[in-house]
């Protein structure tokens, strides 16, 4: 099953099912579980990728790429397509799109590279959202195009070690009108909020401690501003299997900070979880 969380005013979710396993991407042996499936969703200020006003899902698995449109959109509604937001008829196989900018030689003809995904919203500014992966150790960034669930150019953004981190999108933290991309470093524990000009990235500055290892925090990711304060957040789930949330707090002189953390749901829900986005 995937799940969709209504993150209610005190940053505590409440799941609801937004597909079943029958509607997950294929694996190499033909089934079809959601389990293990990488997960990215953030439209730009504008619309989403299907032009609408909430997100799709874009969902990599067994070297494919799909995108999901939001059956809130989708003839017949949720009541039409089983009360699920997002079902396979609904979905679109995503053409791998040209280099153009970076080391194109190492660039593969497939998504057989991809390790993470995360969808920053729209990086260049056009109103199409966009889409990060890291592939090979690199880090890449899809332009969006006018095409619903397809891209129109990759760009190396990133050229060394982002193995090592675990991305996630938490919109644009320092107001400057492009998204924001926040990366752990699996080891040390320390998040960084790194600034996207209108292509690529800035310069990361470290915003925690070291509590955020990979070790200790197993999954990771922002849904933007849960609480509706307009600082972004961040939610992990623990080696304990439990949610924890750390809300985002007022940027001081050295940039932007989560407070402490706070179990969002100890409920057995997260001892099954395989990942968050
Ligand atoms: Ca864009
Ligand atoms: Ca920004
Ligand atoms: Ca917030």
């Amino acid at each position: 099953m995937a799940f969709v969380l209504p993150w209610a005013m005190n940053g505590r979710p409440a799941p609801v099912t937004a597909s079943g396993p029958d509607d997950a991407p294929p694996a190499a042996d033909g089934s079809a579980t959601w389990a293990n499936t990488l997960l990215a969703h953030r439209s730009s200020n504008e619309h989403s990728s299907s032009g609408n006003r909430v997100d799709d899902l874009w969902a990599h698995k067994n070297s494919h790429l799909w995108l999901y449109t939001n059956n809130l959109n989708n003839d017949g509604g949720l009541a039409g397509n089983g009360n699920h937001y997002f079902t396979r008829d609904h979905r679109i196989a995503v053409v791998r799109p040209h280099c153009t900018e970076g080391t194109c030689s190492a660039y593969t003809t497939d998504w057989s590279a991809v390790s993470q995904i995360t969808a920053p919203g729209d990086v260049n500014g056009d109103g199409h959202p966009d889409l990060v992966t890291v592939e090979n150790d690199h880090l890449w960034l899809f332009l969006g195009s006018t095409v619903t669930g397809q891209l129109s150019e990759a760009h190396e953004i990133g050229t060394a070690s982002w193995n090592g981190y675990t991305i996630t999108s938490p919109g644009d933290t320092n107001s400057d009108g492009h998204p924001n991309l926040w990366a752990r470093n699996k080891n040390s524990g320390v998040i960084y909020d790194f600034p996207f000009g209108t292509d690529g990235l800035g310069i990361g500055t470290a915003m925690t401690n070291s509590a955020f290892t990979s070790a200790d925090r197993p999954l990771l990711a922002s849904p933007g501003d849960a609480d509706g304060d307009g600082i972004a957040d961040l939610y992990t789930i623990t080696d304990d299997r439990e949610l924890w949330a750390n809300m985002g707090t007022a940027p001081d002189a050295s940039g932007y900070r989560l407070g402490v953390h706070h179990i969002a749901s100890a409920g057995v829900l997260w001892k099954t979880v395989t990942n968050i986005a």
